[in-house]
């Protein structure tokens, strides 16, 4: 399986043999995109200055050539989706203009049952209209206030008509350095705008005062997002060891053959640069020979997994894990130093990775890829393939920024570490899924986080009626099953948690998530899969109303998520604050 792995993206990789395109991307698109095999261009930087960012993003939409709609934020510079880097304690004013056109058509539209009351004129921060051209922001990673002008996704809703909605929070001082991402968060249309490409990173500075691995090295984000595939009837590459018969999900996506090949339900990305199917030719990185870097990768992928693998000669490489979602793994108090390192590295939707890796030494070509994941008999396909051919030569250019030599190193942090808090209760929740016509495989399907004991049901919108209600300053287990044959992500606003047990087994992993992969029911087992994580109500962010979901944003419109609200501590507990000499 490995060796026809490595022969099928060695066949990917002659087509890039030539050595990518540099094209600065001149186009009169609303949403220009760079062609294939291009070299990955960064996103641009904008930087806070004096502790303010402020940044003006327009959100346009449009049709390609094949049909489909593509989204962008587009800064007053022209920049697409550029980085938006702040460092804790900046303040980021962040002006939206909505200018999405109704492109009318399936592309666009979403799905109409899920289409909310509308309310015309009512305010902006008020749940009026949200339709196929509605949108909003959710800043993904973030510890800040679910309240509007914030991080609220619940009654946000900027439409077309509306003039430049303004975001306005501090970065909290104690937001760990690390990865973030901004993507819109309507209910029933975030699949539809994210996987059309909307979505950013955030970058707040400082990972190499927490993590000594990284100071000194130049670092580059890379943004993977999916995509529908530009060649959809396209058979699968003649090197390719299988032509399965295809078969589509509920969803209408190619569904997991389980043989790592085949027809993969969405396309990939890698800073905008399409990776198509069938043949899959690897955008261009280029780095001077065994030059190590920091690499930031975000899964901004609408449904797709990620088992990110760097192959030199066919060989995986040592990638040394840093930072995961946001958070260094020495959050815990290890060591300064302290590198996870990994041959294969698994990213859900919505998850971020830092790791630093060494380029190839002189004359060979590495190859980024993603290798197959297994998404249940109900998921989709995430076949194996190529994303980037990793190419060495003495006078690449640097990337654009080097993180600092010998920085000041970060206060250790002030609070408790999250595994050796004691839980105040446990919660027992379950994603599942229903088909709505029972008989027919291929019928619709409702889909469900549910908290054991309440009656499943599709998110409701409209609800004010929390299914869960926490307190803040307190932490607490939650045991998530998962009772479909599909994987899920399990992400939770405002919050990190920790991964206590998966699969019923203990893994107490010493690092903090805020998206986590639970795997599906095979229909064997006496007892659905499942994981178990301690989540953390004590920073005072978390006081509000809130949602938990799915990350597979199919899911998360079709009603697979739940609401959270976070009542204020008892005055007579004193309130923990992280970290605050940060
Ligand atoms: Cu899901």
């Amino acid at each position: 399986m490995k060796k026809t792995l490595f022969l099928v993206l060695s066949a990917g990789l002659a087509i890039a043999g030539s050595g990518g395109v540099r094209a600065r991307v001149v186009s009169t698109d609303a949403c220009p995109r760079p062609p294939e095999k291009s070299i990955v261009q960064e996103p641009e930087d904008l930087h806070s200055h004096d502790g303010v960012l402020e940044v003006e993003l327009t959100m346009r939409n449009q049709s390609d050539a094949g049909g489909r709609t593509r989204y962008c934020y587009i800064a007053n510079d022209g920049s697409e989706s550029p980085n938006l880097r702040v460092n804790p304690g900046d303040l980021l004013i962040l002006k939206l203009k909505n200018e999405l056109q109704d492109l009318s058509g399936a592309a666009v539209a979403g799905d109409a049952h899920h289409t909310m009351k509308v309310e015309k004129g009512s305010s902006l921060c008020a749940g009026g209209m949200m339709g196929s051209t509605s949108t909003n922001l959710h800043f993904h990673g973030f510890e800040i206030p679910p309240v509007c002008h914030q991080d609220d996704v619940l009654r946000t809703s900027i439409n077309p008509s509306d003039p430049p909605f303004e975001y306005k929070f501090r970065v909290p001082e104690n937001q760990p350095p690390g990865l973030y991402w901004y993507h819109p968060h309507i209910h029933g249309f975030t699949k539809t705008q994210v996987l059309g490409g909307a979505s950013g990173a955030i970058i707040v500075g400082g990972i190499e005062r927490a993590s000594k691995a990284a100071a000194g090295l130049p670092e580059r984000v890379l943004v993977i997002r999916d995509q529908d595939l530009i060649n959809p009837d396209a058979p699968p590459s003649k090197y390719e060891p299988i032509v399965p018969h295809m078969l589509y999900d509920r969803d209408g996506d190619a569904a997991n053959m389980g043989t790592g090949y085949g027809k993969p339900a969405k396309d990939l990305s890698i800073n905008f640069v399409p990776v198509a199917y069938p043949n899959y030719p690897p955008a261009v990185i280029e780095m001077k020979p065994g030059e190590r870097q920091l690499w930031r990768v975000l899964n901004a992928s609408g449904i797709t997994y990620l088992n990110l693998q760097l192959l030199y000669r066919g060989a995986p490489q040592p990638l040394g894990l840093i930072a995961l979602d946001g958070v260094p793994l020495n959050e815990n108090g290890a060591a300064a130093d302290f590198v996870n390192r990994q041959t294969n590295l698994g990213v859900p939707p919505g998850a971020r990775m830092e790791f630093i890796v060494t380029g190839p030494p002189k004359g060979i070509t590495g190859l980024l890829v993603t290798k197959t994941v297994d998404t249940g008999a109900g998921g989709e396909n995430d076949p194996n393939r190529a994303l980037a051919a990793i190419v060495a030569k003495d006078d690449a250019p640097e990337p654009r920024s080097t993180l600092a030599a010998s920085p000041a190193p970060l206060p250790p942090t002030q609070t408790q570490w999250l595994g050796s808090v004691t839980p105040v209760r446990t919660r027992r929740l379950y994603f599942s899924e229903k088909l709505l016509e029972p008989n027919n495989p291929n019928s619709a399907t409702d889909f469900f986080l549910t908290v054991e004991g309440q009656t499943p049901g599709r998110f409701d919108p409209d609800s004010t009626t929390p299914n869960i209600i926490a307190k803040q300053g307190t932490v607490e287990d939650w045991i998530i099953e998962n009772r479909s044959n599909e994987l899920h992500a399990f992400h939770i606003h405002q919050l990190h948690f920790m991964l206590l047990d998966y699969m019923g087994a203990p893994v107490n992993e010493p690092f903090l998530r805020d998206t986590v992969n639970v795997p599906y029911f095979n229909g064997k087992t006496l007892a659905y899969p499942s994981i178990r994580v301690r989540v953390d109500f004590r920073d005072p962010s978390t006081v509000g109303t809130f949602v938990y979901h799915c990350h597979l944003l199919e899911h998360e419109d079709g009603g697979m998520m739940g609401l959270i609200r976070v009542e204020p501590a008892d005055p007579a507990q004193p309130t923990e604050r992280k970290n605050p000499s940060r």
